[in-house]
């Protein structure tokens, strides 16, 4: 009978830290989106200066900081399969000031504030018309914003 009962109270814990073990491992509420999925420190300075945000290998967004400051100043954003919008700092102010919007991985429109005085002064319809100005003004941001494949997992920096 006592040889019974500890069988019976042995089970019983080892039973429970199995249930605490499993709750514990497997979070209640689901991973967020914005979860950080890896990165790169493309300069080796051992700062990061790409991150890709998502879940799993759905990538939702990517951080760029392009003058190693430690602060993104690209940022992709993704359906998951494309590209849908690039919002870019192109003078390191910390505010955004060239918009780019994609559709099914195509250019669709872009807006920029060339003054950086916070409001858009220039918009573009045509993907040429963009990247002739992006290369006349801004040739350093080429390779960021004009891609003729916008798959979001062909980014490469
Ligand atoms: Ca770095
Ligand atoms: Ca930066
Ligand atoms: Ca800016």
């Amino acid at each position: 009978m006592r040889k019974i009962n500890i069988t019976v109270i042995f089970l019983g814990v080892f039973f429970w830290a199995n249930i605490y073990a499993g709750y514990s491992q497997s979070p209640v509420a689901p991973a967020p989106v914005k979860q950080e999925i890896k990165n790169l420190d493309v300069n080796k300075d051992g700062k990061r200066d790409v991150v890709y945000y998502g879940e799993g290998k759905n990538i939702s967004q990517v951080k760029v900081d392009r003058n190693y400051d430690g602060k993104p100043d690209v940022v992709y954003y993704s359906d998951g399969k494309y590209v849908t919008q690039i919002k870019a700092d192109s003078n390191y102010d910390g505010r955004g000031d060239i918009v780019v919007t994609l559709k099914n991985g195509k250019f669709e429109s872009a807006q920029a504030d060339t003054d950086y005085d916070g409001k858009t002064d220039k918009k573009f319809n045509d993907a040429k018309e963009f990247n002739k100005w992006l290369n006349e003004k801004l040739p350093d941001l080429q390779s960021y914003l004009n891609k003729t494949d916008w798959r979001v997992s062909l980014l490469n920096f």
